[in-house]
């Protein structure tokens, strides 16, 4: 059994200082990076969005494929990373879940590398890495959100708590670092 994890858009655009910060997006990078170490694989997702897309009407321009800020995080330990797939490259999708990627076929990507349990960490809660780990659930791999690796953007007060209880229901188990013993 392998286990592999899901390191979440961790891109400048949506850390502060970025195009759409994530409060406190930066503090995912020390426990991602502690983290890496653990597994059997690493995959990386980035937002990967062309100048125009319908995206951009509902939220500020970011991670526009080849700028500054769809770069990784300058402090991630991007060596660890087994396998990049970019997201939202289309001119219509939001591209919120890493199994959007029309690069590769995720689900038997993963499967064919012995992948039984997923484990999601970055950025934002309540987007992208809800809807990168409801899709895993989903597709039949015991998933799970690292609480410690995972920041949100609380659009609307409630939002987290909402996307935590969305992903329990789905039968995702949230779980801190120090609970995982391997
Ligand atoms: C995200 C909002 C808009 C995310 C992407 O990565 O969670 N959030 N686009």
């Amino acid at each position: 059994m392998k286990r592999a994890l899901f390191v979440i858009d961790v891109q400048n655009d949506f850390c502060p200082g970025g195009a759409l910060p994530v409060p406190e997006g930066d503090k995912v990078v020390p426990e991602i990076n502690k983290l890496m170490p653990k597994f059997d694989f690493v995959l990386a997702t980035r937002d990967w969005h062309p100048e125009k897309t319908a995206h951009f009407d509902k939220w500020p321009v970011h991670c526009v494929q080849g700028t500054k800020g769809a770069e990784f995080h300058p402090d991630l330990n991007t060596e660890k990373i087994d396998k990049i797939v970019s997201k939202g490259t289309g001119t219509q999708d939001d591209g919120y879940s890493g199994f959007d990627t029309k690069e590769i076929n995720l689900v038997s990507f993963l499967r064919g590398k012995g992948i039984e349990e997923v484990y999601c960490t970055g950025l934002a809660t309540e987007y992208c890495v809800k809807s990168t780990a409801l899709d895993a659930a989903k597709n039949g791999f015991k998933t799970f959100v690292i609480k410690e690796a995972i920041r949100g953007i609380e659009v609307n007060p409630g939002d987290i708590e909402k996307a935590f209880k969305e992903m329990e229901n789905a039968g995702i188990k949230i779980v801190s670092t120090y609970e995982l013993n391997f």
